[in-house]
């Protein structure tokens, strides 16, 4: 598919590169992170690629595994400034290449002496600029310690949720940003959906093991194709899901890593749980036929159907501090 622009014919292909991680041990600089982004992203260079995507918390081992109430340790693992001295060199380097960017890290800022936490992922331009930011919405896991548990996931102690999902017109076409457990919501590709969103980029750390439900166990790799799939076919974008995988500090995450077209079909995938890229050259325009047939939004969406959705947070309320039943 083409598009006519002052007499010329332009094709929006993007080729971009999911960027996996194998693990990230505790012990590991930012130095040296940085170290195995530059070869990943000298990769996809050499593969013609204008866009690779890395995982979530890309930077650090995926530290709210562990219960953690010393505030200086914690802090340990978030970023006071992007680009600060040891990232510096990822973001010189997309500029010598002409390559963009999108990953995920801890995000720490002060703003009038209120110290803010977000999971964050930007999306960084050929120049080496950074155009967007988004700050994951959907944080899994708990606040306390819970030590009937394996290992934790207390990203509900060490960040607080973002505000929404914006979209970026960048790299020829119209980008949005998600984090982790933000992909298994539908309302997350939805949301950029009716924004038009074009490419979808998700950095995930999913362990294989989630001990309140060790019954999904064998189908966690299912389950992130699934989502992933379901929202690029039913928002007709595509998406670009990239691991943090293998086994990190004794804990087994899922790889998987993959680019989803449109259609929903996989087009590119990771093989292994190290460092590793999937290319894919991606054709912005096949959106088209999802947003202008099934998924045409403007004709078929109902929204006065949908009132529920934005009213009610789920099954129950809560009256006099127990739960009870919404009324139909
Ligand atoms: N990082 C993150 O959001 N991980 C969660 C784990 C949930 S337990 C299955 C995820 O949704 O993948």
């Amino acid at each position: 598919m083409f598009k006519r622009i002052e007499d010329k014919i332009v094709a929006r292909f993007v080729n971009i590169a999911a960027g996996q991680l194998g693990p990230v041990a505790r012990n590991e600089t930012r130095t040296e992170v940085v170290g195995r982004l530059m070869t990943l992203m000298r990769q996809a260079s050499c593969n013609g690629c204008d866009l690779i995507v890395y995982p979530e918390l890309a930077l650090t081992t995926f530290f709210p595994r562990w219960y953690m109430d010393d505030q200086a340790e914690i802090d340990a693992f978030f970023e006071r400034e992007m680009p600060g001295p040891e990232t510096q060199p990822l973001f010189d380097l997309a500029r010598e290449l002409g390559i963009g960017f999108c990953i995920g890290y801890a995000e720490l800022t002060i703003e009038s002496d209120v110290v803010r936490r977000h999971n964050t992922s930007i999306l960084v331009d050929k120049s080496g600029a950074i155009i967007s930011k988004y700050r994951k919405v959907h944080l899994p896991g708990h606040a306390e310690h819970e030590p009937w548990r394996r290992f934790q996931h207390l990203e509900k102690r060490y960040f607080q949720p973002g505000s929404g999902f914006g979209v970026v017109d960048a790299f020829g076409g119209i980008v949005g940003m998600a984090i982790c457990n933000d992909r298994r919501w539908p309302e997350t590709y939805r949301v950029m959906g009716l924004q038009g969103v074009e490419m979808v980029l998700i950095g995930y750390n999913t362990p294989v093991h989630n001990p309140p439900a060790p019954e999904h166990d064998d189908l966690s790799l299912f389950h992130n194709r699934l989502v992933m799939q379901a929202g690029a076919y039913q928002n007709g974008t595509w998406v670009v899901g990239v691991a943090k995988a293998g086994l990190e500090e004794g804990i087994d995450h899922i790889g998987g890593s993959c680019i989803v077209a449109p259609s929903g079909q996989i087009v590119a995938a990771c093989t292994t749980k190290g460092d590793e890229i999937a290319l894919a050259r991606c054709d912005l325009d096949l959106c088209n036929s999802y947003k202008r047939t099934i998924f045409n939004f403007d004709i078929h969406r109902q929204p006065h159907a949908y009132e529920l959705i934005v009213e009610r947070r789920g099954r129950y309320t809560m009256a006099d501090g127990l739960p009870v039943p919404s009324s139909r």
